[in-house]
């Protein structure tokens, strides 16, 4: 057969294209990691690119910054990183009823409606002063925005935040309900440059029904959003009750993919095993072996596991001269021998063997008596952790 030019240069560019390839079914550039095709590239759909997470959404890529939507647009695993978001509690504090009780239980109380809402999961705290702490001394300062769970935003940074001026009023709770008009005060004692107003705190917010506090007023975007001088000295228990306004301090990092470990390396490498028997035996990257030349014996390798997983691996017994009570391969798990082959030469394959962190693993082999005679092996050692 002969090629005309033009299928010449045809086939140089499809071998040119030898590769991995991933679908992109929103046409964004970013492929999907989980349509791998190896070898010529299928068709247009396809690029070499595979780190998109979304592949139903254009919009969503590595290639995109991220925006107060509530989404990780970028595909780095973390929704809206970049800003902080902050909400106003749907929780009534009330001195008459059960509270917060503390400063540490009022950023309960925001952590909970965080973790149950939509805004990022992270840690929040409550915008609130006692005795000992304030926004100013225990808050993580933020250089990137403060915004509502509606997007918008409240202040381009910390010293935007504290600078007496919002650029939207905080009244938004952290499941994007709008609180207009549902005329509750929100406690603070706490004033626009994030330190306590005074010591009208509540008895540092106890539920004794006590004290006086200083508030703000969840609808201002002036300084009275923090400290309202019509709010000052007001009742612990007031008919209605307080909100808290929360702030995102921090965001939860990615869980990350743990790496299998394949042979005994990382956390297997024969360092981390004890290995002690009576037989000659080696543990190398690639297999741990036992070979027993006469007097019977075996070998004993013991780790301690570190993450839950699964264990998997190839085993071989070639038995020379067998021992009067048969020739032992097994693998041990906290004492619980699992046999895998008890006389004769044997081989075979386990996989998927779940693991928990602390189990006390073994591999043993033995020759019952001083007539055994045999090599085992276990070897294509992996361990996938969950
Ligand atoms: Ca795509
Ligand atoms: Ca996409
Ligand atoms: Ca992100
Ligand atoms: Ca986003």
């Amino acid at each position: 057969m002969t090629l005309s030019p033009l299928e010449v240069e045809n086939l140089l560019l499809e071998l040119a294209e030898l590769g991995s390839w991933y679908k992109d079914i929103d046409i964004d550039g970013y492929g999907d990691a989980s349509t791998e095709v190896i070898g010529i590239k299928p068709d247009n759909t396809y690029v070499a690119d595979n780190t998109d997470c979304n592949d139903a959404d254009i919009n969503i890529n590595p290639g995109m910054a991220e925006t107060t939507n509530l989404i990780d647009d970028d595909c780095d695993g973390v929704v809206d990183n970049g800003f902080k978001y902050a909400f106003v509690s749907n929780t009534i504090g009330h001195g008459a009823y059960p509270a917060w009780g503390s400063l540490a239980g009022a950023n309960a109380v925001c952590q909970t409606e965080a973790d149950a809402g939509t805004v990022p999961s992270g840690t929040y705290a409550a915008w609130l002063s006692d005795d000992t702490s304030s926004p100013a001394t225990s808050f993580t300062q933020s250089a990137v925005p403060y915004v509502n769970t509606n997007g918008d935003q409240i202040a381009p940074d910390w010293a935007g935040l504290i600078d007496g001026t919002l650029d939207n009023p905080i009244k938004w709770t952290a499941d994007g309900t709008d609180m207009t008009a549902t005329g509750l005060w929100v406690m603070t004692n706490t004033t626009i440059a994030g330190l306590p107003r005074g010591s009208a705190n509540c008895n540092n917010y106890n539920t004794s029904n006590t004290g006086s506090v200083d508030s703000g007023t969840l609808e201002s975007v002036n300084a009275n959003w923090t400290a309202n001088p019509a709010t000052f000295g007001g009742s612990c228990s007031p008919v209605g009750g307080w909100r808290l306004y929360c702030f995102q301090q921090s965001e939860t990092a990615p869980v990350p993919v743990p790496e299998a470990v394949i042979g005994y390396t990382g956390d297997f490498a024969a360092a981390n095993w004890a290995l002690s028997g009576v037989a000659s035996y080696n543990m190398s990257e690639t297999a741990l072996t036992a070979s027993v030349g006469s007097g019977g014996g075996g070998v004993v390798a013991s780790t301690t596991i570190t993450a839950d997983g699964t264990i998997s691996f190839d085993w071989n017994m070639s038995v020379y001269s067998a021992g009067d009570y048969g020739d032992t391969i097994k693998y041990v798990i906290n004492g619980t021998a699992y046999d895998l082959s008890t006389a004769g030469s044997a081989s075979g394959v386990e996989t998927g063997i779940a693991v928990s962190a602390g189990d006390i693993f073994e591999f043993q082999t033995w020759g019952t008596t001083s007539s055994s005679s045999y090599s085992a092996t276990f070897n294509n050692f992996s361990f996938a952790a969950n």
